[in-house]
């Protein structure tokens, strides 16, 4: 492509001329010494050069303005679809806040409620409990006065007169108990204490020989005297007597008609 410049020397003015002159005649080397003069054809080289890149930085310029306008415009929209976003989840965040202490100051209400109902519950509870122990000691010394002693827990009575197994066991049901059922060491050593010949709970009338306490369990921790139960002398001996009351063994099979002390035993 040619092109046509003016200068605006008036020296030069006449002069117009073929930038591709220039080309084909490019200027001497300068030799040395020689003052640097440029010459018209070289300043539209460098005219045309400066104008070339000028184009190409408005191109480029233009092109990134068109690439920023972009990525702005993709921008702006990300960042309103962020704040949307964040928005609702805000509102969700309080409406969440919202429920979450609705639902706390339920709970604390509740809370309070049991607490209080615990302290009324607590206190009839102690109120009770004096009550039950005053009903205790209330019933521990008219069980006294009716001759019952206390011991781990369960009411025994002694008998001041003397009968039958039978009648005894009888006696003892009216009282709202049975003749006595021992079922441990320190029981046993309890009753001897009495110090009387006493029928316990004790018989094998059902079957001789196998022994059964009156509430019909089987007999296993016995404490008989040596020798017994023998139905002494063949005789029908099918009731429990606790007889050498000095020493820890000291049961013995009788006849249950033989007339004796006997000892109750009662829950409390
Ligand atoms: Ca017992
Ligand atoms: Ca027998
Ligand atoms: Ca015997």
């Amino acid at each position: 492509m040619e092109m046509i410049f003016h200068v605006e020397d008036p020296e030069n003015s006449a002069v117009y001329e073929n930038v591709s002159a220039a080309r084909s005649n490019p200027a001497p080397k300068k030799r040395q010494g020689e003052e640097s003069t440029a010459t018209p054809a070289s300043t539209g080289v460098k005219v045309y050069k400066v104008i070339s890149v000028i184009v190409g930085i408005i191109c480029i310029l233009l092109v990134v303005y068109i690439v920023v306008q972009h990525l702005g415009l993709n921008d702006n929209g990300s960042t309103r679809d962020t704040l949307k976003n964040l928005t609702e989840e805000r509102d969700d965040l309080r409406r969440t806040l919202l429920v979450v202490e609705a639902a706390n100051k339920n709970l604390t209400g509740q809370r309070d409620e049991l607490m209080q109902k615990m302290n009324d519950f607590d206190s009839q509870r102690r109120s009770l409990t004096e009550e039950r122990d005053d009903l205790r000691r209330t019933l521990l010394e008219v069980r006294r006065q009716q001759g019952w002693v206390l011991f781990q827990n369960r009411f025994y009575y002694i008998s001041s007169d003397t009968k039958s197994w039978q009648d005894s066991k009888a006696d003892c049901v009216q009282k709202g108990a049975d003749l006595v059922i021992i079922n441990s060491k320190e029981e046993q050593n309890f009753l001897r204490k009495f110090k009387k010949r006493v029928w316990i709970g004790l018989t094998d009338k059902e079957t001789e020989g196998v022994w059964k306490w009156v509430d019909r369990t089987q007999l296993s921790k016995s404490f008989w005297i040596p020798g017994e139960p023998n139905n002494f002398e063949g005789k029908d001996e099918d009731c429990g007597e606790i007889r050498y009351y000095d020493q820890e063994d000291s049961w013995n099979d009788a006849p249950c008609d033989m007339q004796i002390n006997w000892i109750c035993e009662q829950a409390p």
